[in-house]
């Protein structure tokens, strides 16, 4: 089940009450026996409740019980919640935080912030951007290879495309956008002009954005294209992530489209494992990314920044893998 926003706020501050009476305790001891209070650093994350962030956390985790520090996850779904949750991690002496921004224009609030409160900050996959629009390049940023990624989904849908023996110019691609965040329009255009570029003519290529960065929010968002356009009979969707493809496939579905007339191809590969256990349907596959991985490096540099003044490379970046029923289970197996 999803938490709902107000659940999220009461465990954020039962986690910080149990938290600071931590803290408080070894403090304590400390000053009578010895100084080996853990190091703490944050992992904050827009949306807890999507597999994607859970996998980051598992990977912070792996971190901390390699270097010895205890990683503080909270969930940050709106500006008010990160700006109560820095402020927390400062009054529990944390030295830094790990952050995928509810808004990527809280940017510079969340810079200063933290900057105020002595804490180091990495983000994670949506990158800071400036007053000027422009992303704020002096916050080191991990996150994925975003225009190749979306390259190769486009890549992907012409080869099943082609497999199915489907003609380019009949094919309708319904592409789920969200440009508001630059990484996901690096992706839905990457993928869009790979489809271009396999013969697939622009007149075909139909955008929707989602208000809101889930299911329920693709599902809209595709029902509009599949409403205007009753002529297509097989349709191609990408968009940013697994969740916009997975709610425009349940779309289709509710207009009578099958497996055998959709291809749906997302991106995270952690969002639809449970969809891709279950018999065919029109989410064919995903590039999957190692959100673990994530979790781990951008928890590692902040540990090595905090501890051994070790500045992080400003700019990292990951690729993915292409996962679908064949080879799930494996691809699975080998990111663990
Ligand atoms: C964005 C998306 C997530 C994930 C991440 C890497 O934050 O919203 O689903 O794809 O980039």
């Amino acid at each position: 089940m999803i938490p709902s926003k107000t659940a999220l706020a009461a465990l954020l501050c039962l986690g910080l009450a149990a938290f600071a009476g931590c803290a408080k305790k070894s403090d304590n001891s400390a000053a009578a026996t010895a100084p080996t209070a853990k190091l703490k650093l944050g992992f904050l994350v827009k949306q807890p409740e999507e597999p994607w962030f859970q996998s980051e956390w598992k990977g912070a985790e792996k971190a901390a019980a390699k270097y010895g520090f205890e990683v503080v996850q909270l969930g940050v779904p709106d500006g008010e919640k990160v700006i109560t949750a820095i402020d927390n991690l400062a009054a529990v002496g944390a030295k830094g935080f790990v952050i995928c921004t509810p808004d990527v224009r809280l940017g510079p609030a969340i810079a200063n912030k933290a900057k105020q409160a002595g804490l180091k900050v990495i983000t994670v996959d949506d990158q800071f951007v400036g007053p000027d629009g422009k992303f704020i390049a002096d916050v080191p940023y991990l996150g994925m290879s975003a225009s190749k990624i979306g390259e190769s989904v486009g890549v992907a849908l012409a080869a099943e495309m082609k497999k199915r023996t489907w003609r380019a110019d009949e094919v309708g691609v319904c592409a789920i956008t969200f440009d508001q965040l630059e990484t996901i329009r690096q992706r839905t255009t990457g993928a869009t002009d790979a489809l271009a570029a396999a013969g697939v003519p622009a007149a075909h290529v139909f955008r929707s954005a989602q208000k809101t960065q889930d299911v329920e929010g693709s599902f809209n968002a595709a029902t509009i294209l599949l409403t205007q356009h009753p002529e297509i009979k097989r349709w191609l969707i990408c968009g940013g992530n697994d969740t916009a493809v997975l709610g425009a496939v349940r779309a289709t579905e509710q207009r009578g489209f099958g497996a055998d007339s959709v291809i749906g191809i997302g991106i995270n590969g952690t969002d639809c494992i449970d969809e891709l256990r279950r018999k065919p349907t029109g989410f064919f596959g995903s590039m999957r990314v190692s959100a673990l991985t994530e979790g781990y490096l951008t928890s590692e540099m902040l540990f090595h920044w905090v501890n051994d003044g070790v500045a992080p490379p400003p700019d990292t970046r990951t690729t993915g893998i292409f996962m679908n029923r064949e080879n799930l289970e494996q691809v699975l197996r080998d990111d663990q």
